[in-house]
């Protein structure tokens, strides 16, 4: 996985240093990411805590160095992610492909990044995580769902 983001992000900014924040509702699955590209070969604990603030990493990979900013993404936390938005090169927001219950909720808080004006000129990569999970919706179902304006479910 850091292999995928590392050759992506290097595609899209050659040798700079990147800010990425990692957002997306809470139990998502944004620190298991973090994790997974800090160690990819460790195996991650399921058992994590939710993040209350946040998380920031630097994954170097050749030479691109990534910061990482894994926030947390309970409800009463949300407010503060834009505290973390000036200066930011690219966002992954993370998706639980399972949770179909609050992908409406999730597409209003993506539609608000793509909304702020401090994100204009971010990259952004949706990532349908927990595809392993029966009930999960496709990357393609999940994209599909984040723009669109009605709801499907
Ligand atoms: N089945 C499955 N579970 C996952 C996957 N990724 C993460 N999880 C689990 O989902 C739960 C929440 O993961 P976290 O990484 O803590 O989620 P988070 O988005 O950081 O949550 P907050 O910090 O509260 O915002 C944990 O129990 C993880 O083990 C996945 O790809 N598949
Ligand atoms: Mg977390």
């Amino acid at each position: 996985m850091g292999l995928l983001f590392s050759k992506v992000f290097r595609a899209l900014f050659g040798n700079q240093e990147v800010r990425i924040l990692i957002l997306g509702l809470d139990g998502a699955g944004k620190t298991t990411i973090v994790y997974k590209l800090v160690s990819p070969d460790e195996v991650v604990s399921t058992q994590l805590v939710p993040t209350i603030g946040f998380n920031v990493e630097t994954v170097e990979y050749k030479n691109i160095k990534l910061q990482v900013w894994d926030l947390g993404g309970q409800t009463n936390i949300r407010p503060y992610w834009r505290c973390y938005y000036p200066n930011t090169n690219a966002i992954i927001f993370v998706v639980d492909s399972a949770d179909t219950k609050r992908l409406k909720i999730a597409r209003k808080e993506f539609t608000k990044l793509l909304e702020e004006e401090e994100l204009q000129n971010a990259a952004i990569l949706v990532f349908a995580n927990k595809q392993d999970l029966p009930n999960a919706l496709s990357a393609a179902q999940v994209l599909f769902f984040s723009k669109k304006k009605k709801k499907i479910l």
